[in-house]
């Protein structure tokens, strides 16, 4: 499949609930849209990089940046056999996971409409590790991550919303000032919720009484508690806790994952596609994970409908045995840009969507009124 063109659409949605975390709060989701086109066909992709260099160091601008002027450049004219054939032509480029990503993933799309085969079907050849002739699941678990909110009382009140929508696991994001009493306040209101919290980074080793307390909780996990760029000092939090540590932040690569494991800082992986740069190496980090019997789940980014789908696909690979932060439609935007909208099932639950790549497709005239520029690469 000959790339004969790039588009890059720079867009900026409201949320239909702020989320807030420890490092701020969101009231508008901004990220780029990538479209390769080759042989009459358009593939789509979901750079994830948000507006401020908060959760990473890419921003909506470093990866308008590295897309126009590195990536869809490199890509432009070339032959791609499948979908690994794309970190192969910008191999050179160093970091920047969120940009690589969102160009990979539209040719994971592209290529996947033109064979007539799902996304998830695509990923399961390219995993090692799963078995010869498995079904693709029809549906993938899910949960619903809830922010900061002003008061525990709120923060009770948009849970038992949730959990009446029938989501049946529940992350809460945590920081200093907002820890024990919230957590243990939606604790003792479902005792048997499985519940699990999200620091982003906001702790350090000095903190472990905190992390003692949260112990006591029966939390599934404990999400990057410590310092984003850190694996010592998660494997020596670990050490003293019983609860698995789950990794997001850390974790950029096939590499780190490697190193984490090796060094028992974290007991689960939250797989985003767009922090470890494509589908490609979130494939690899799936296997990796299986083999050394370590569980992953497929985190979110308040990825609009395009990029849900590529994580509901991505999750049904076997060793995503934790349910996903992929929220139904509704719970991010008024409007998505792509549709089907997915819904949640009474199982806590959402279907894959039929039809071949990732199965939406997008409205052009929606995506016209939610971009900021749009730029095409040919
Ligand atoms: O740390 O998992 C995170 C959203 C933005 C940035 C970081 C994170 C999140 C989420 C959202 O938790 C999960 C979702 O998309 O539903
Ligand atoms: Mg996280």
């Amino acid at each position: 499949m000959k790339i004969e063109s790039t588009d890059l659409y720079h867009v900026d949605m409201p949320l239909v609930t702020p989320f807030e975390t420890s490092f701020g709060r969101e009231t508008t989701r901004a990220g780029i849209l990538v479209a390769v086109h080759g042989e009459g066909l358009t593939g789509w992709g979901e750079c994830v990089a948000s507006s401020g260099p908060w959760f990473s160091y890419e921003t909506t601008e470093t990866a308008w940046h590295l897309l126009r002027d590195f990536l869809a450049p490199a890509l432009l004219g070339q032959d791609v056999h499948g979908p690994e054939d794309v970190p192969a032509c910008y191999a050179a480029v160093r970091g920047h996971p969120m940009a690589r990503a969102g160009l990979e993933n539209a040719v994971w799309d592209l290529l996947a409409r033109a064979a007539g085969l799902s996304l998830a079907q695509m990923l399961a050849r390219a995993s090692r590790v799963v078995p010869a002739g498995r079904a693709v699941p029809d549906r993938v678990p899910v949960g619903v991550s809830v922010g900061i909110e002003d008061t525990v009382a709120e923060l009770v009140r948009r849970v038992a919303g949730y959990v009446g929508q029938g989501y049946g696991r529940v992350k809460l994001k945590i920081k200093p000032g907002w820890d024990l009493e919230p957590v243990q306040a939606v604790r003792a209101r479902w005792p048997g919720l499985p519940l699990q919290v999200d620091a982003n980074s906001a702790y350090t080793l000095a903190d472990l009484e905190v992390f003692r307390a949260l112990d006591d909780l029966d939390l599934l996990l404990i999400e990057q508690p410590l310092h984003h760029d850190d694996l010592v000092d998660h494997a020596r939090l670990q050490a003293e806790l019983e609860t698995p540590i789950c990794l997001d932040e850390s974790i950029q690569s096939p590499e780190h994952a490697r190193w984490a494991l090796d060094l028992d800082a974290c007991r689960v992986i939250n797989i985003k596609v767009g922090r470890v740069g494509g589908m490609t190496a979130a494939v690899d980090i799936h296997d990796l994970c299986a083999r050394r019997g370590v569980p992953v789940w497929c985190g979110g980014m308040l990825e609009t409908n395009v990029g849900r789908a590529g994580n509901v696909a991505l999750a049904t690979l076997p060793n995503f045995t934790l349910p996903g932060d992929i929220s139904a439609s509704a719970r991010y935007y008024y409007q998505d840009i792509a549709q089907p909208d997915f819904v949640l099932n009474p199982d806590s639950t959402v279907s894959l969507p039929a039809g071949p790549g990732l199965g939406v497709e997008v409205l052009a005239g929606r995506l016209a009124a939610v971009s900021q520029r749009h730029l095409r690469i040919a």
